[in-house]
């Protein structure tokens, strides 16, 4: 798992660690929620909260190929946290370096192994630097990212209004990264803000797991994301001014470990687009050309939501350990 660990990482990560069929060979941090030595130092949070000390986590990658460091402090928090300030006992070392860590692994792993990115793309950008074959050694790579399946010979996609209230800070953040992911062939799944920003869970879904277990990972994030939810209710108002908060990362964990949950997929090549007003680029799947030479990926745009939250309320009510 390669994460910008914030708040919907953090719920994402317990997904995978509370799965008694799933092994974490490795957590990679990288920049994009938070700083990346902070993300770091959260996912080894979150994983010594659900009593996985035994999963390791590396320090990926803090800056973007090319352009200019942004981060979404503003949603997050500085820490990433919700500026909680919770620390884990032990920071996560700078050495070794992720992305070597992850080139031993899929030699090691040939095909075996199932890579979830859950920020920017720039760990997988940064390896297939060194192995230009990695994603197709890799069994699967599932990324949060893309503004999702664009309309046939749309030139605009990011002023669709599909799009436009959730925008793709993953892909954002390091377009450059994203780019080379999205030229490789592969195994590769995009599941975007588009479907990931519709499920938007009440507040009081985690309050009351919290309240009624008393269990840790639960009570986690609750913490968290106090603020992340003021954000989202402010930037989604409901009916009675009810709170409630995005889950976007435990999507792409939900199509990975449950697949059926995937309500709607289309076979793509990735394309980028430009705002001029703004000179942000994205990426979007497009239509097959005739004689198409690019790579095909799946891009996502619908699940089963209730599939999800119900996914999540079983984890969430799971007594730990979690192994
Ligand atoms: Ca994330």
């Amino acid at each position: 798992m390669d994460t910008d660990t914030g708040v919907d990482d953090a719920l994402a990560l317990m997904l995978l660690a509370a799965d008694p069929e799933v092994e974490i060979l490795a957590v990679l941090s990288v920049f994009g929620n938070c700083h990346g030595d902070r993300a770091a130092d959260n996912a080894r949070y979150v994983l010594d909260t659900c009593g996985r000390q035994d999963v390791p986590v590396y320090r990926g990658c803090d800056v973007p190929l090319k352009q200019e460091l942004k981060l979404s402090s503003g949603v997050h928090g500085d820490d990433g946290f919700g500026n909680t300030g919770l620390r884990p006992a032990v920071s996560v070392p700078t050495e070794p370096n992720g992305i070597q860590i992850l080139l031993d692994l899929v030699n090691e792993h040939e095909g075996e192994i199932d890579y979830l990115a859950l920020g920017p793309q720039t760990n997988l950008a940064t390896a297939l630097q060194t192995d230009p074959l990695l994603l197709e050694r890799l069994k699967s790579v599932t990324i949060v990212g893309t503004l999702g399946p664009a309309l046939y010979n749309d030139t605009e996609p990011w002023a669709d209004r599909r799009f436009r209230v959730s925008r793709d800070p993953n892909v954002s953040f390091d377009i450059d990264a994203a780019q080379e992911v999205a030229s490789r062939p592969g195994n590769v799944t995009w599941c975007g803000p588009y479907v990931t920003r519709q499920a938007l869970v009440p507040e009081n879904f985690f309050l009351d797991i919290a309240a009624s277990t008393g269990y840790a990972p639960a009570e986690l994030i609750t913490k968290i994301s106090h603020d992340y939810a003021g954000f989202y209710s402010r930037s989604y108002p409901q009916p009675d001014d009810a709170r409630v908060m995005g889950i976007n990362d435990s999507l792409a964990v939900a199509t990975l470990l449950r697949p059926e949950l995937v309500a709607g997929a289309v076979q793509r090549p990735l394309a980028t687009f430009e705002d001029p007003e703004t000179g942000e680029r994205f990426l979007a799947g497009v239509h097959p050309e005739k004689g198409e030479t690019r790579p095909q990926h799946r891009v996502i745009f619908d699940m089963d939501f209730n599939g999800v939250l119900e996914m999540i309320d079983e984890t969430l009510r799971r007594p730990l350990p979690w192994r």
